[in-house]
């Protein structure tokens, strides 16, 4: 039996772990497997033990973004690994892709899964079973030890996501994942396409797709959503692919055959991407339910976006223009920054996003404004990770350190592991963020009733408007009471 966890992740709304599930759909009739979901089954070790203690578990196959899930799949390996060395254990995911060789180097970790794994998972399980005669060197996206050294296979090719096989929804408990949001109150995310096709060189998906992109066709993503309606009776779609936007072509047929399905939907793209659609497009996407928008602003400054190599058109004039033109349409931009690039004006920056921000706000007080700290990624390539190092960041060097406490929220992009960040620049960013969402609470949270919306409102309206930013004590104080939550710590 093969299992496959999806370590905790969200901490308060569950969504289809659809890494297992495109994963599972390669070994459906195939190999048996069970996808077990730690965010909804807190006895998950408890279960795979259980399994492998029966002899019933043979491989392990663990999902792992940074972060939470991180720190979940460290000591659930080690101490499954330790119990049951016959257990075969392999991760995948962002973090595993970009960090194969530490987790190897562990020595509880016996494959590293690189990029889009499906396919990968399947040949490596083939090869496992016996059922295959070629060797482990020719599965591509595969990394492993051989003779105490890690050995990493070419990367694969990304696959067609059309020929993909249907999701294994009967595998997962669905109702548990179907939930209220911001955009209906039966929520599900789907995934269209793999890939972006630009470099930008803070993002993970660059650094593995390679400026490659393949999405589904319109008529897939409909029958896709003809099977979670069918099953799930949902009413809105979170889209969780890395640039959903990219071909306006796409867009617009996918809007016009979706226009029927009475959805409220929500994606990520770039904003010159969708500034530059159409009225008709935009007209008919938000007529057929798109409801708000990601987008990556990044940045104030042109010179900082060219630094990360954003590409494209984008420049800070394209945001505020997409923020004034959405309004028309009725679409939430959801415009998200990253603070605290390699620099060595790291302050002038922050006046400068922060000055951007309220202007953003100032045209489009519906926008929403989601914050990040730079963390870097692991891309040789990118002018921006090579600069990083110039300041002196350095990645952990074994699995076991990324456990160190200063390094739990580092992807959650608010910890000082950063050279030229100190301090201060934490204590700024936070406040701003605080001050910010007290001023203009997001609709995410819908949680959120609308007197704590005002109460938030009017206890921090003084600070907004002289910008007194510091000891925002009163406000922690009611982000708590309140259970304020953030999504991009939480999702939608
Ligand atoms: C959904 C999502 C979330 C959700 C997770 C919901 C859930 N169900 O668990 C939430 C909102 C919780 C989340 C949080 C975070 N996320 Co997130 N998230 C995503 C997102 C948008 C989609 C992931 C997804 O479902 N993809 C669809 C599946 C099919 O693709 P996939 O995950 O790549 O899986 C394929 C391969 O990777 C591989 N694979 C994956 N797992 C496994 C496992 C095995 C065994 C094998 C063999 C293969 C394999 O095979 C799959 C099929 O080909 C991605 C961006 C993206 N577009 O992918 C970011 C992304 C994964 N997240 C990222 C980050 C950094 C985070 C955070 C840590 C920080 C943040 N602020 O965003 C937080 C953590 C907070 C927390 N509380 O956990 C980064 C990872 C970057 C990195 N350096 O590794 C990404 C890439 C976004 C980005 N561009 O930076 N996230």
């Amino acid at each position: 039996m093969i299992g496959l966890l999806n370590p905790t992740s969200a901490k308060w709304k569950h969504r289809f772990p659809l890494s297992l599930m495109y994963v599972g759909a390669r070994l459906e009739n195939k190999y048996p497997y069970e996808i077990v979901d730690q965010n909804i089954h807190k006895d998950a070790l408890a279960r795979l033990e259980t399994m492998a203690a029966r002899g019933d578990l043979k491989y392990l196959g663990i999902t792992v973004m940074p972060g939470p899930q991180l720190f979940e799949a460290i000591p659930i390996s080690k101490y499954l690994k330790n119990k049951f060395p016959n257990l075969n254990i392999i991760w995948g995911g962002y973090f595993a892709t970009l960090h194969a060789t530490t987790i190897l180097q562990s020595g509880y970790v016996d494959f590293v899964v690189r990029g889009q794994g499906d396919q990968t998972f399947f040949e490596l399980i083939n090869y496992l079973e016996g059922n295959s005669k070629s060797p482990l060197d020719s599965i591509h996206g595969l990394s492993f030890r051989k003779n105490g050294n890690v050995v990493k296979n070419p990367p694969r090719t990304p696959a067609d996501p059309n020929e993909m096989p249907l999701l294994p929804y009967h595998k997962v408990e669905g109702e548990r994942y179907v939930g209220k949001s911001c955009l209906g109150t039966r929520t599900a995310a789907q995934y269209t396409s793999f890939g972006c096709p630009f470099l930008c060189g803070f993002c993970a998906i660059a650094s593995v797709y390679r400026a490659r992109w393949l999405a589904k066709t319109p008529d897939t993503m409909i029958h896709d959503i003809g099977e979670i309606q069918k099953r799930y009776r949902v009413n809105a779609v979170e889209f969780f692919d890395e640039n959903f936007f990219t071909s306006e072509k796409r867009t617009h047929e996918f809007a016009e055959k979706v226009i029927h399905r009475n959805i409220t939907w929500w994606g990520e793209g770039r904003p010159d991407t969708v500034l530059d659609y159409s009225d008709e497009t935009l007209q008919i996407m938000s007529r057929a339910g798109c409801k708000m928008i990601f987008f990556g602003a990044e940045s104030a400054s042109e010179e900082v976006l060219q630094q990360m190599n954003k590409g494209g058109t984008q420049t800070p004039d394209t945001v505020l223009k997409l923020a004034e033109r959405l309004k028309r349409y009725n679409i939430i931009p959801e415009f998200s920054f990253v603070f605290g690039n390699p620099s060595e004006e790291v302050d002038k920056d922050f006046d400068r996003n922060m000055r951007f921000i309220r202007h953003v706000k100032q045209i489009n007080p519906n926008a929403e404004i989601v914050l990040y700290m730079y963390a870097p990624v692991v891309f040789e390539e990118s002018e921006l990770f090579h600069i990083a190092r110039h300041y002196g960041f350095q990645f952990p060097q074994t699995l076991d350190e990324w456990l160190d406490p200063k390094w739990h929220d580092f992807d959650l992009r608010k910890t000082p592991v950063i050279p030229w960040l100190k301090p201060k620049h934490y204590e700024r960013f936070k406040n701003f963020e605080r001050v910010l969402n007290g001023y203009f609470p997001t609709v995410t949270d819908t949680r959120l009733t609308s007197t704590q919306r005002k109460i938030l409102k009017l206890i921090s309206s003084w600070r907004y408007k002289t910008q007194t930013l510091a000891f925002p004590l009163e406000l922690r104080v009611l982000f708590r009471l309140f259970r304020y939550r953030q999504p991009e710590i939480e999702g939608l």
